[in-house]
């Protein structure tokens, strides 16, 4: 689906037109992967349009910058309001936003430290990420035969662009075999992540995710389900998790701001279940807590 454009981009300090925000064909990051950037949501919630994790969000911006050697001439405080400046400005509700910070046009070359920084922040309605139904019913996932990035080879902890070429060939890869999503192993052969998602399994009542050492980017979804779930009494264990685990669980679902809280019916040749008790519990306290309806959760939510 075509992005929906809105009328305002925040790029470098000013809010342009959406057609005017525009760079060089010679921009670095275009060549070489050369950036980090962010997905956030704004909910309309019962007091107004607020974002979720705003704070966090722009933290891990900073934090993707910092192990690129991108300094962004900003500081968190001024990209957290910019990123609210921008949705009252284009009037939106409800909306995803995603900020930018790329090395931009100047050498060529694989020396980036003397081309300029760009930070740019668009934010456009977005709905279910995996259809309408996926959220509903439930994906279809397969195992990558593409590994996800390894600790040695980029970071996984950071949101760089150039790295998710490794999620574009393992989602291209699921489709073109007639999945919805993929589901990537780390370099070790453990359940890592899917390519913009985090993921879980419920066994026996107890709800497993892999850790961090895992190769997984560190989802703020993820912290967001860890602590609901916890809160709502259910043992959370972060472990190693194989295919077998996967295939013998008795629910699987994906998290992600644009995932939001998707189940996983099947994966590969096995059958999982339709979406079950504790993945809808947890899928329905979620969204109640995006539209700002749980009190001991606002403090996730930050007014526009
Ligand atoms: N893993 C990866 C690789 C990832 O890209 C995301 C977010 C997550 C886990 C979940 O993290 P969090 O959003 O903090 O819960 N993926 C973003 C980009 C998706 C895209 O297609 O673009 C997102 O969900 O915004």
């Amino acid at each position: 689906m075509p992005i929906q454009e809105t009328e305002k981009i925040w790029m470098n300090g000013k809010l342009i037109d959406w057609k005017e925000a525009k760079i060089h064909v010679l921009t670095h990051a275009l060549h070489y992967g050369s950036g980090v950037f962010e997905g956030i949501r704004c909910y309309k919630t019962i007091d107004g349009p607020a974002v979720f994790r705003l704070r966090e969000h722009i933290e891990r911006l900073f934090a993707s910058a910092k192990l690129h050697l991108i300094d962004i001439p900003y500081t968190v405080e001024e990209l957290c309001n910019a990123v609210k400046e921008v949705i009252r400005v284009n009037n939106l509700e409800e909306c995803y936003i995603r900020p930018i910070a790329f090395r931009g046009y100047g050498e060529m070359g694989l020396n980036p430290l003397n081309n300029p920084v760009e930070v740019a922040i668009a934010c456009w309605p977005w709905g279910t990420y995996l259809g309408e139904e996926g959220v509903k019913i439930g994906i279809r996932a397969k195992i990558s035969s593409f590994q996800r990035i390894a600790p040695n080879i980029l970071p996984p902890t950071a949101k760089n662009t150039g790295q998710y070429a490794n999620s574009i060939l393992a989602k291209i890869e699921s489709l073109k075999c007639g999945y919805d999503e993929a589901i990537l192993l780390d370099y070790r052969g453990f359940i890592s992540e899917g390519p913009g998602e985090n993921i879980f399994i419920v066994k026996d009542g107890i709800i497993y995710t892999p850790p961090e050492h895992a190769s997984i980017l560190k989802g703020i979804t993820r912290d967001s389900i860890i602590t609901i779930a916890k809160d709502l009494g259910y043992k959370v264990i972060e472990k190693e998790l194989t295919r077998a685990d996967l295939y013998t669980a008795d629910e699987v679902f994906f998290t992600g701001t644009a995932a939001e809280v998707t189940p996983i019916r099947e994966i590969d040749a096995y059958f999982i279940g339709e979406p079950g008790e504790i993945t809808r519990k947890l899928q329905e306290t979620f969204f109640e807590i995006t539209k700002g309806k749980i009190e001991k959760y606002k403090k996730w939510l930050d007014k526009v």
